[in-house]
């Protein structure tokens, strides 16, 4: 990895849409693994600035306040505080979470567009787009769905196929439908700026293709070289729409910025109202320094559907200003399964973050540490919540927090948790373990292995629990209480080891840890050796991990599954509409038989009539019925039937069509005949 020489680094997380809460798989994306690796940085004393916050624009916004019948003010206000809390929570350390509504966020998205404006970057076309006519309103983006050219996703948006990541235009859409109206809509024209992509190939080819080969995560070339291959279109830099930021021209008046030209350049104004409040320098976290050597580093942690405007689009608006930065790495993540199935905010199939704190309250670090250990760093992963329980009580309890409970006990037993002084650890052994530790998680965090990283930390805790079951301190008291002292000793500075390594991971209880040694240690950096000073008095033990109880397993469960049955009706097409009552002589004069149908034929030039004679058992007669696409006509010969037989005969394709077969039909669509089980005769009244 080439990110280590640097002076100063620059970490961003995608900024989540404010348009709903947080889940697992967001904290497992994109949010954990850049905590993490800051945390880590922290450690070391390096310069670096952690930024985040709510993206507030595009459809995202629209859509939802749209479906809960308010505004996209009240959802920004609504979830943007939501997702605040939740990442205070679960103790993502940004530098700052801020807002793409905010002022100095409209401004200098602006000022990039007319930058780029101003150099002649943009084409400026009238093409036709796509228009709701029911709505009068054109679709950009979510607002138009249609099938993937790429992968065949029947739900791809108009800008990008989630399925295949492949970043598209409406038109390329097969099928496109408005989800507005659903209906197909019409082409209309009107005047958009395009971004050159096609132009910026060849230096994309050179900055990524043969830059990034060794550096960046295959997932993350891979995709890239793959559009690259496919060869680059221009894509619209603005939208049709009244959320956003305006378009800064006179003649582009109603028109807006695309969220995916004004989001990422959020990461740039979330810095400069950072160092605002904090009497800092954004320009050197952002900024090509006269010496390059001192140029920032540039990392964004996002997830993998954010991949095409991270690594393509924005790096291509970035060196097309010419004054900033481009990004030094992109690991991004792929996605977080949940109990077998893909999470869904529509189908409510998550655990949200919000949801697991009100049911494990306290316990942020054991699902970091799950996160952590199952992350998808280079492909799908899994979540369920046996494998949570499994890594809670057989790691975190019955490595980690036993060991560290079984040392403070036996220090407050044998010498009232007292501790000579001392620097190091007395075993050799040990030490060089430890030692190796810290320069593995150092080496896997750098190369963006959060798995195996937390795994070497884990080990840190295995081998002291070892240690102690090997010595058997207990035993030795009696007669040698030095020896037992020596091995709790040496086991306490496991444990200030383990408090200094786990500030990266597990913060929280970090924190408890320092407590229970008594020592201060926000802050403290990965070269401070935690010394106790002669008859340091430790504080009382106190619980670590509590293990998860299979109740609380079946629980959540049970609660996802209530929430697929709750989605499953919620998403189920509406019945229809009841109708106004009638008098019960209207139902009467309904004169309904049962009947058989004799024979059956199709009505010529048509897709859905079937020609029936019908035995009503007063009379043969012909009927005329839309069920050609159901039914084969030699399939219902001999079809037992209930038959309106006194409607008013009707002419129908040159057939006159005397009476109506009675059908049900699903919300699928789907006709079935109304008709006695059993062979029941014709001439029935039906009442
Ligand atoms: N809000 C998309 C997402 O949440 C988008 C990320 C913006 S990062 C600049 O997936
Ligand atoms: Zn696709």
């Amino acid at each position: 990895m080439t990110n280590k020489n640097y002076k100063r680094y620059t970490v961003t997380s995608a900024l989540p849409y404010a348009n709903g809460p947080l889940h697992i798989g967001h904290l497992a994306g994109a949010y954990l693994p850049a905590d993490i690796f800051v945390r880590h940085l922290r450690l070391q004393k390096k310069d670096v600035v952690y930024v985040c916050g709510s993206d507030e624009h595009g459809a995202a916004i629209t859509i939802k306040a749209k479906k809960e019948g308010t505004t996209p003010q009240a959802i920004i206000d609504q979830y943007h505080h939501q997702i605040k809390k939740s990442f205070e929570d679960f103790g993502i350390a940004f530098d700052i979470y801020h807002r793409t509504s905010a002022p100095i966020h409209h401004d200098l998205s602006k000022e990039f567009f007319l930058n780029l404006y101003e150099k002649g970057e943009f084409i400026e076309k009238f093409s036709d787009q796509y228009f709701d006519e029911e709505f009068q309103q054109f679709l950009a983006d979510r607002y138009i769905i249609g099938t993937c050219p790429n992968c065949g996703n029947d739900n791809a948006y108009g800008d990008q196929c989630e399925k295949c990541g492949t970043s598209l235009s409406p038109t390329e859409l097969v099928n496109p439908r408005s989800t507005l109206s659903g209906n197909k809509p019409i082409l209309k024209p009107t005047k958009h700026w395009y971004l050159p992509l096609d132009k910026y190939q060849p230096w994309l080819e050179e900055w990524l293709l043969e830059g990034k080969k060794d550096s960046w995560k295959t997932n993350v070339y891979g995709q890239c070289s793959s559009w690259l291959k496919q060869g680059l279109q221009p894509r619209s830099m603005t939208r049709d729409l009244d959320w956003g930021i305006d378009v800064p021209l006179m003649e582009a008046e109603g028109k807006k910025l695309y969220v995916w030209l004004d989001a990422p350049i959020g990461y740039i104004s979330a810095t400069k109202q950072w160092a605002i409040d904090n009497d800092k320098d954004w320009q050197l976290y952002w900024k090509k320094q006269e010496n390059e050597a001192d140029n920032s580093c540039l990392i964004h942690f996002i997830g993998k559907d954010n991949i095409v405007f991270h690594c393509i689009t924005f790096p291509s608006i970035l060196n097309a200003h010419g004054d900033y930065i481009l990004p030094e790495n992109v690991p991004a993540n792929e996605f977080l399964n949940l109990e077998g199935d893909k999470l869904s905010t529509s189908r409510n199939h998550a655990v949200w973050l919000h949801e697991y704190l009100e049911e494990f309250p306290n316990k942020q670090d054991e699902l970091r540490y799950v996160l952590t250990s199952i992350m998808p760093e280079t492909s799908d992963s899994e979540f369920t919540w046996k494998d949570y329980q499994a890594r809670v009580n057989n790691e975190l309890v019955a490595i980690f927090g036993n060991f560290v409970n079984r040392v403070m006990i036996l220090m407050h037993k044998y010498f009232d948790g007292k501790v000579l002084g001392g620097e190091k650890l007395k075993d050799e052994t040990l030490a060089t373990h430890i030692e190796t530790a810290y320069a593995d998680i150092d080496k896997y965090l750098t190369d963006y292995k959060f798995r195996n990283a937390i795994a070497s930390l884990m080990d840190v805790a295995r081998l002291g629990n070892k240690y102690l079951t090997e010595k058997e301190p207990w035993k030795t008291f009696k007669e040698n209480p030095e020896e037992t002292r020596e091995v709790l000793q040496n086991c306490l500075h496991i444990i200030a080891h383990l408090t200094i390594l786990s500030q990266a991971f597990l913060p929280h209880s970090s924190k408890k840890l320092a407590t229970m040694l008594n020592i201060a240690v926000a802050d403290k950096s990965y070269n401070e050796v935690i010394v106790f000073s002669d008859g340091h008095q430790l504080n009382p033990a106190s619980l670590l991990f509590e293990k998860v109880e299979d109740e609380q397993v079946e629980r959540q469960l049970a609660k996802l599954a209530v929430k697929k049955e709750e989605a499953k009706a919620a998403n189920s097409p509406a019945l229809v509409p009841a109708k106004a009552n009638i008098s019960f002589d209207d139902f009467a004069s309904l004169d309904i038989r049962t009947g058989k149908i004799l024979t059956a034929e199709k009505v010529a030039k048509t897709k859905k009539l079937l020609k029936l004679t019908v035995d009503t058992g007063l009379d043969q007669r012909t009927v005329v019925s839309g069920i050609a696409e159901f039914f084969a006509p030699e399939s219902i010969v001999g079809q037992q039937v209930s038959i309106l037989i006194n409607l008013e005969p009707r002419e129908i394709k040159g057939i006159l069509s005397q009476g109506m077969i009675l059908m049900a039909e699903n919300s699928d669509g789907k006709l079935t005949f109304v008709a006695p089980k059993e062979e029941f005769g014709v001439g029935s009244v039906v009442r």
